[in-house]
């Protein structure tokens, strides 16, 4: 018996068929368990006798169990090893690599511009109160302005923001003006009920501009919107401001820049204007709102548009392809190069 169950044991191919062979020779119905059973009808005699064999047996063939076990989860390991080896002499394959989005891009140039020219950047909610979004902006409920800017509402009082403008009126109530004079920009998303279209989306991007000090005046304003028009699109383009109308400014402009190159021998009739951005000076109402005393302080502010900003540049003739995350259109943006 022994001898037959040590050949099948060194006879297994792999773990299974051993485990196999050690249920059919140790198991409860194996020959080994007979023998012991069978026990009672052996003499008194015979007992430890046949018991000692049947025990050196049993003990002979888990230790050849446990061996062959050992080598063959060895020589498996081995054969895996094996079929893993890497060839560390084949060229790698590169891996795509992601990139900022092309309106992220121009956000962060724009932030880079004005922390050079000392402003500090400040984000605010885009989930917010009509109080910061309307009235602190000189919008009180039942102004007409309101109507310029559909609204998404949450509830009555709680809306998502039009503008990045409430950042003017948080930041203006928390600035200690003993500190120094207040100069901020805050990039965000803003939410109109626009219908889409091409130079619409009822979700873009505004950045807000706020300086405000004790001298200010509309040439500082005209002065740093030229600064940031020409790093962004070239020394050589030029802005405009028309007259406008806002009712946190006053006097208010929209702001044009030349879509293309200025020359000074050039017929102004030539020059091609896009509007960006909407400024001026900073209504009176809105600093008393705030707790700022507008015969001691004022300044200017600007809300500009990233997305508009974006399809000038590159020459983007649908505001949606930066919101439709089409790979081979954002793609084309790639710093990189
Ligand atoms: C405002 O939102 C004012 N808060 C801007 C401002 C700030 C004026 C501070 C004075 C002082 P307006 O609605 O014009 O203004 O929007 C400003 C800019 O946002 C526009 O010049 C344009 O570039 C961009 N913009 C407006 N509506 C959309 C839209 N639906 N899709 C994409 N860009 C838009």
């Amino acid at each position: 018996l022994r001898d037959q169950a040590l050949g099948e044991i060194a006879a297994t191919a792999d773990l299974k068929a051993l485990n196999q062979v050690r249920v059919n020779w140790l198991g409860k119905k194996g020959p080994l368990t007979e023998v012991l059973r069978g026990m009672k009808d052996l003499t008194p005699e015979e007992r430890p006798v046949v018991g000692a064999l049947a025990n050196e047996v049993r003990d002979a063939l888990t230790e050849a169990i446990a061996t062959r076990q050992t080598n063959l989860e060895a020589a498996a390991l081995n054969e895996k090893l094996a079929a893993e080896t890497l060839d560390v002499t084949l060229p790698g394959r590169a891996t795509a690599q992601g990139q900022p989005h092309v309106l992220q891009q121009i956000i962060e140039s724009l932030e880079d511009q004005f922390l050079g020219m000392g402003y500090q950047v400040i984000e605010g909610p885009e989930v917010e109160q009509d109080k910061y979004n309307f009235e602190m902006m000189n919008l009180p409920k039942d102004h007409p302005a309101r109507d310029m800017q559909d609204t998404f509402y949450i509830t009555p009082e709680i809306l998502m923001r039009t503008q990045t403008s409430p950042v003017q009126a948080r930041t203006l109530e928390s600035h200690d003006f003993n500190a120094g004079p207040l100069k901020m920009v805050s990039p965000g998303r803003v939410y109109r009920r626009d219908t889409d279209d091409a130079t619409h989306s009822h979700q873009f991007h505004q950045m807000e501009g706020l300086v405000i000090d004790k001298h200010i005046t509309m040439g500082d304003l005209k002065g740093t919107l030229l600064a940031v028009a020409r790093n962004l699109f070239g020394e050589d383009h030029d802005i405009r401001l028309r007259p406008s109308y806002f009712p946190f400014t006053e006097p208010s402009v929209e702001v044009d820049v030349s879509w293309n190159a200025v020359t000074p021998d050039m017929n102004p009739e030539d020059i091609e204007w896009i509007e960006v951005l909407g400024a001026g000076m900073v209504h009176p109402n809105v600093l008393r709102m705030a707790g700022v005393d507008p015969e001691v302080y004022g300044g200017f502010a600007f809300g500009l548009g990233p997305d508009r900003f974006a399809m000038l540049k590159y020459g983007v003739e649908d505001i949606r392809n930066f919101y439709l995350n089409d790979v081979r259109f954002l793609t084309q943006f790639d710093q990189k190069g």
